[in-house]
């Protein structure tokens, strides 16, 4: 008989990839919808018909309950969450709701209707925010700088909390910034590549960016469902760090973006007068401005994933310039069907 998984957040970025994973795989998938206005698939419109949708929400523990019962899951996937930094501050209160007491819902619903359920939680490195350690591990003593940040450190360790109270399989996933064509345009790598392809169809004169010094070890939203999916099948739960163990500038990423459709770009003056202008026309292409830096920022995060590549065998596989390559192109087709 075929497993079957709950997946929540199934409408994003990764729960999409793990739903195409765990459909490769054979499993029946059942995927948690919130009620909307006007019905959207979001990430899994094109394989809607593969996927049971329940009707629930993270900070309504009924609905939760209802989608165990009728999804009979072995396995939950809790990748829903209130995904982006800078509005935790906006909505400090709706994004506890949702990342921390939202986990514990979950969590609540899978020991009420089946406590032999396994548990994946969508823990982030966003927890080590004001980095204690060079190289972040799961050893590293953790600093949110978030409403976001702290808020997920609590669905973190209350995850924990289930393993250790009630011997449950629950485990978190601490996963380094993940990204692909599917990713959120408000995010900066996907503002990026959009403003790229728009400024090279001629759509857009310049990129408004916040801080371009900060540093982030991104990967392939693809390989990282991998990881997921590893950690729900061991002999015992446990929490992995899942990163590239490489690091890099908006600024640098903001270059590779550029060169992908043939910009080269050369950077004049610091700070708020910095701007980023094309070395043969001399045209100005990236500005910074006030309105994109974040009340307290996380400057430099760098993974090291090697307890996930000893124990579960995970490696990634998608370059940094492969993913950037296949992000521009994915915009320019986009914005060229426009
Ligand atoms: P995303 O694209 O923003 O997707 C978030 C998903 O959560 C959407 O399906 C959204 O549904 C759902 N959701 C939000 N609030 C909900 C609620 N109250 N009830 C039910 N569903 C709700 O985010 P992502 O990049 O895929 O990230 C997935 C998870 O991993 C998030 O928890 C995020 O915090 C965490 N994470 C992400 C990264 C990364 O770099 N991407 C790194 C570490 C951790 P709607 O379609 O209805 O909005
Ligand atoms: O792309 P971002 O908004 O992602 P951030 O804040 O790192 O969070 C992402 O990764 C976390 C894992 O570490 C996840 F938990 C979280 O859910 C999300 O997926 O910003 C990245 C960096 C920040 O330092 C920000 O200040 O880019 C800087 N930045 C500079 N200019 C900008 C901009 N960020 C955005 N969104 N927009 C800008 O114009």
């Amino acid at each position: 008989m075929s497993k079957k998984a709950l997946i929540t957040g199934i409408t994003g970025q990764d729960g999409s990839f793990m739903a195409e994973l765990l459909l490769d795989k054979g499993y029946d998938v059942y995927g948690v919808v919130r009620r909307k206005a006007v019905l959207n698939y979001g990430n899994v419109e094109h394989i809607k018909d593969s996927i049971n949708f329940v009707n629930a929400d993270m900070t309504d523990i009924v609905s939760l309950i209802g989608a165990m019962k009728t999804s009979k899951a072995d396995e939950v996937y809790n990748i829903a969450g209130q995904s982006f930094v800078a509005t935790s501050w906006e909505q400090p209160i709706v994004t506890t709701e949702i990342n921390a007491v939202g986990v514990l819902n979950m969590l609540e619903a899978v020991r009420k209707v089946n406590p032999a359920t396994r548990f994946y939680q969508a823990s982030t490195s966003e927890m080590f925010g004001h980095a204690q350690e060079a190289k972040q591990s799961e050893t590293t003593p953790f600093y949110p700088r978030s409403p976001y940040g702290v808020a997920k450190l609590y669905g973190h360790w209350i995850t924990k909390n289930y393993r250790e109270s009630y011997n449950m399989y629950t485990c978190s996933g601490i996963l380094f910034n993940h990204e692909s064509e599917r990713r959120g345009k408000e995010f900066v790598t996907r503002k990026i590549t959009d403003g790229v392809a728009r400024i090279k169809l001629g759509l857009l004169d310049c990129l408004e960016m916040g801080n371009l010094d900060a540093k982030r070890d991104w990967g392939h939203a693809k390989d990282y469902v991998k990881a997921m999916w590893l950690m729900m099948q061991q002999d015992e739960a446990d929490d992995y760090v899942i990163a590239t163990g490489e690091t890099r500038t908006v600024r640098e990423f903001v270059e590779k973006a550029f060169e992908c459709v043939d910009i080269i770009i050369k950077w004049q003056g610091k700070g708020l007068e910095e701007i980023g202008v094309c070395k043969t026309t001399g045209k100005t292409l990236v500005r910074v401005v006030p309105q994109y830096f974040r009340l307290a920022e996380v400057d430099i995060l760098l993974g090291n994933p090697k307890k996930a590549e000893e124990k579960l065998g995970w490696k990634r596989e998608i370059s940094f310039d492969d993913l950037v390559r296949c992000m521009v192109e994915n915009d320019l087709k986009l914005i060229e069907k426009e």
